[in-house]
Parts: C-alpha cells; sequence; structure tokens
C-alpha cells in the first residue's frame, strides 16, 4: 500500500463494512504498478446481504416524493463537482487514461447526475384520449424494486453514475458491482451519494468477481432489474442467467466502430476526429474508433499524414498533461492486445506503425502499447472483432455504397461516423448505418448523456441508457383508466 491508496470494505444497508475473515484483493495503477486500493472479495453471502439491504429500503425510498430523490442527486453532483480534480487522479492512476479524460469521465458523471435530478421533475408520463366519455387515460412509471448494476473499468465513473442516479431517481433501491480493476474509483462514487444524502440500503455496494458477487445477485429472485455493461460474453452470460428469472436486462457491449471518410471530406477535421477517436482512452472505449473505411482517391495520402500523426503521439505518465496517451489498463488488456497485434501480422494485414509493446526506463512499470495502424483487407479477424486498444484497421473502398457495406458487415452496431461535406450522402448514411449512434463530422467518440445511448446487433439487446430512455430501464410503465361515469363502461363494446 502506498501513502495514496486506501482500503474500502463493502457498503451495506448504510455502513462500511469488512466481513471477518474476508479475502481481499488490490487494484494496480496500470502507469506504475502502485497499490491504488484493497478491497473485499465479496461473497454469495455478502451480495445477498446486500439485495436485503437494497430490499428493506425500497419501500421507504419508493413512497419518498420523485422531486426529493432529484433533490438528492443535485447533492450529490455538487459533491463531485467539488471533488472533481481528486477524482479525476484517481480515474487516471487506476484505469490509465490521461488526465484531460479522467477529468471528462468525472463530468461525464457530473453531467448525467444532473440531467436525472432534473427528471426528479419530470418522470413524464403520458396522457391520452380514452374510447369512452366520462373517462381518463394515463401512464405513470414506477419503480421495479432492486436492480443491480454491474460496471466495466473503462469508464470507472461515468458508467456507474449512468446507471445508479437513473436507477434512484426512479424509485429502485441499488446493488453495485463494480469491475474489480477499478473498484477505488466506485467505491469514491459511493461515497458521493452517500455524502448527499441518500438514505441507508437504498444504494449497496459490493466488489468481487463477477462469478461469485455477480452471479448470486443476477440470480437472486428478489431482484427485477440488472443492468450490466462489458463484454459480449459475459453479457451474454448475464442475459441467460437473468432470463431465467424473467427479469429485465439491459446490456451494453461491445463495437466495432467504423469511421468513412470519403474523397470530399475535410481531410484535416477528419485526422483530428480519427486519432482521437481511435488513441482516445487507449481506445478502450465502446465507441472507440476501430476501423477506418477511406475511400480509393484520399487513401494514400491520409493515411500518409494519420501515421505521421500517430508517430508524433506521446505516450507515458497518464498524470503528465503533455502525454497524449498512458498504459492500457492492466496486465490483461496488455495480453489480449498484443495477441491481436499478432492474430493481425500473421493474418498477412500491413503493419503501418507501432505493434509493440513500448519499454525501457518508466515503461518497463506499467502496460504501455504503441499505437497501432493496420492496413486490411475487410474480412480479416483484426478488422472485424473487438480488440479494445490503441489498434486501428484502415480498408480501403471505391465508393460511398462500398463503404457503408464494410461498415455494416460486423456483428456489433454501436457507434460509426462519417466525414463528407456531401450534405446528401450524410443524410444517407444516417439511414443506412446500422449503429445506435451515428457521427456526422465527427469522431465516434463523445456521445452527450442527454440522448440514449446503445447499439444493434451484439452491442446489446436493444435496451439504451443515459438521456431519458434510461427512464424505461429503471421503471415499469403502469397504464391508468379512470372512469368517472359512475356506471359500467365496456370497452370495444360500448363504442362497437
Ligand atoms: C463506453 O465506452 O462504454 O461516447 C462509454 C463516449 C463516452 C461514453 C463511452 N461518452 O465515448
Amino acid at each position: 500500500m502506498t501513502e495514496h491508496s486506501r482500503a474500502y470494505g463493502l457498503f451495506i444497508g448504510g455502513k462500511w463494512e469488512t466481513p471477518a475473515g474476508a479475502k481481499t484483493f488490490k487494484t494496480l495503477n496500470p502507469a506504475t504498478g502502485e497499490v491504488v486500493g484493497e478491497f473485499v472479495a465479496g461473497t454469495a453471502a455478502d451480495a445477498k446481504a446486500a439485495v436485503d439491504a437494497a430490499v428493506r429500503a425500497f419501500p421507504a425510498w419508493k413512497s419518498t416524493p420523485t422531486p426529493k430523490r432529484g433533490e438528492i442527486l443535485l447533492a450529490a453532483s455538487q459533491i463531485l463537482r467539488r471533488r472533481k480534480e481528486e477524482v479525476a487522479r484517481l480515474v487516471s492512476q487506476e484505469m490509465g487514461k490521461v488526465i484531460s479524460e479522467g477529468r471528462g469521465d468525472v463530468q461525464e458523471s457530473i453531467d448525467f447526475i444532473e440531467y436525472m435530478a432534473g427528471e426528479g421533475r419530470r418522470l413524464q408520463g403520458e396522457t391520452v384520449p380514452s374510447e369512452l366519455k366520462l373517462k381518463f387515460c394515463l401512464t405513470v412509471h414506477q419503480p421495479k424494486g432492486v436492480v443491480v448494476c454491474i460496471t466495466p473499468w473503462n469508464f470507472p465513473t461515468a458508467i456507474p453514475n449512468w446507471k445508479i442516479a437513473a436507477a434512484l431517481v426512479c424509485g429502485n433501491s441499488v446493488v453495485f458491482k463494480p469491475a474489480s480493476a477499478t473498484s477505488r474509483c466506485a467505491a469514491e462514487v459511493v461515497r458521493v451519494y452517500e455524502e448527499a444524502g441518500v438514505p441507508p440500503g437504498v444504494l449497496n455496494f459490493v466488489t468481487g468477481s463477477g462469478g461469485t458477487v455477480g452471479n448470486a445477485l443476477i440470480e437472486d429472485p428478489r431482484v427485477r432489474g440488472i443492468s450490466f455493461t462489458g463484454g459480449v460474453d459475459t453479457g451474454r452470460e448475464v442475459y441467460t442467467r437473468g432470463a431465467k428469472g424473467l427479469k429485465t436486462v439491459h446490456l451494453e457491449l461491445g463495437g466495432k466502430n467504423p469511421v468513412i471518410v470519403l474523397n470530399d471530406a475535410n481531410l484535416d477535421l477528419a485526422l483530428d476526429g480519427v486519432l482521437f477517436g481511435a488513441f482516445g482512452t487507449q481506445g478502450q472505449r465502446c465507441t472507440a474508433t476501430s476501423r477506418l473505411i477511406l475511400e480509393d482517391g484520399i487513401y494514400d495520402t491520409f493515411l500518409r499524414r494519420l501515421v505521421e500523426r500517430v508517430r508524433a503521439l506521446k505516450v507515458g505518465d497518464p498524470l503528465d498533461p503533455s502525454v497524449e496517451m498512458g498504459p492500457v489498463a492492466s496486465a490483461d488488456q496488455e495480453k489480449k492486445i498484443l495477441e491481436y497485434i499478432q492474430v493481425g501480422k500473421a493474418e498477412g494485414a500491413h503493419l503501418a506503425t507501432g505493434g509493440s509493446r513500448l519499454t525501457g526506463g518508466d515503461y518497463d512499470r506499467g502496460h504501455f502499447i504503441e499505437p497501432t495502424i493496420f492496413e486490411v483487407r475487410h474480412g480479416m479477424r483484426i478488422s472485424k472483432e473487438e480488440i479494445f486498444g490503441p489498434v486501428l484497421s484502415v480498408v480501403r473502398v471505391k465508393d460511398y455504397k462500398e463503404a457503408v457495406r464494410v461498415a455494416n458487415d460486423v456483428e456489433y452496431g454501436l457507434s460509426s461516423a462519417i466525414y463528407t461535406k456531401d450534405v446528401n450522402l450524410a443524410f444517407q448514411a444516417i439511414e443506412e448505418l446500422e449503429t445506435g449512434i451515428t457521427y456526422i463530422n465527427a469522431p465516434t467518440i463523445g456521445a452527450e448523456v442527454q440522448l440514449p445511448f446503445g447499439g444493434t446487433k451484439n452491442t446489446g439487446n436493444g435496451g439504451r441508457e443515459a438521456g431519458s430512455a434510461a427512464i424505461e430501464e429503471y421503471t415499469e410503465t403502469k397504464s391508468v383508466f379512470i372512469d368517472y361515469s359512475n356506471r359500467l363502461q365496456k370497452a370495444q363494446i360500448d363504442t362497437a
């Protein structure tokens, strides 16, 4: 443990506790190998205790006026604003993203919590006409009950907050199970809500493995909703286990996000966008640009300029403000990404730049990989499978039509982008690209929280989070029919 590291227990029923005899694990700074925190490796019994607490807390939270729940969220956003720099540094230290992006992660949290605080005074239903006289029809959003939020390490504060803030404002009680690698950031998120005045048991926190804690939570019959962001294989497992209990399962899984650059594009703008989209967060965003589809006429020029820019990227300590790319998040990430680079070489992709682990000096303490670009034939594994690292595949196409065909020919559908000045083609692309998010003349990353976030195909199961769509994920819609005629009116019969 270093001077800045901290140990955290579980947070159940409003108390931080380390169960007697608990096993623990540590999280590490991927740039230096230093310990960032120590946490409880939770058990199935801990998961059950957290659900017990959430069940007990639910009725009072459900009957708390929604604007009041919103006020507590607003207080949480203000606390996080005050602690922004400190938490942003932790994000960089525990996950490895550069400090400007660490701040972005926390800012995204603040923005979303504020947005959901506003929902405290909306949470709108519908009023619709009745087919009968003296009758009134409306819908209300009611909380599901206990919901479980399982989150990844790549946005260690933003994604937990997307889920927790939405679940709380809707009146659910929550059990939060973060990715182990970023448990410290997750614990800080919980502390923010604790300080904001979320009542005991309304938000519970259990660290530990997905196989033990995650499965116990998903399979607990008292849990009604699950929201999971992570890899496609785990997502399938979560969905299957949740389905057995007929629970609603919201999934946000992988991406293989394309940027199309057409001959008429503003190339300077596209270069900036591709560089940020592909190598920001070391390519470890679900929305990261992992495929670049270039129209024939600009292929050689664009690739040459991109390679020059990529070779000049400064890779190093993410807390150094001049650094543009930090380490990848863990030893496992390093191994998987380097394996994919080998796959690319073995299947005959042309390595345009990068391709190796960075070594020597401070690099030897962490998990640093060169920003890497392959020229590929569409269909190669590296052009279709999610790598989740700083590896970009470039494909040459003859025209817009082929670009869209290649863009759509993957199993994922999260984000896509097109750079062109042709307004007709831009609108066609909005129609034709099979993704949940499309950018025109902007990178594939950087979604704003007031819009729905999610994708098609294997990116999920159709759900969306963020924006007002999040409300659907965390509530049951009740349809209400109020008859003030004082007589029996028969729908479909009296009206025939
Ligand atoms: C993710 O990588 O799972 O749009 C989330 C973006 C961010 C969120 C990414 N606002 O890139």
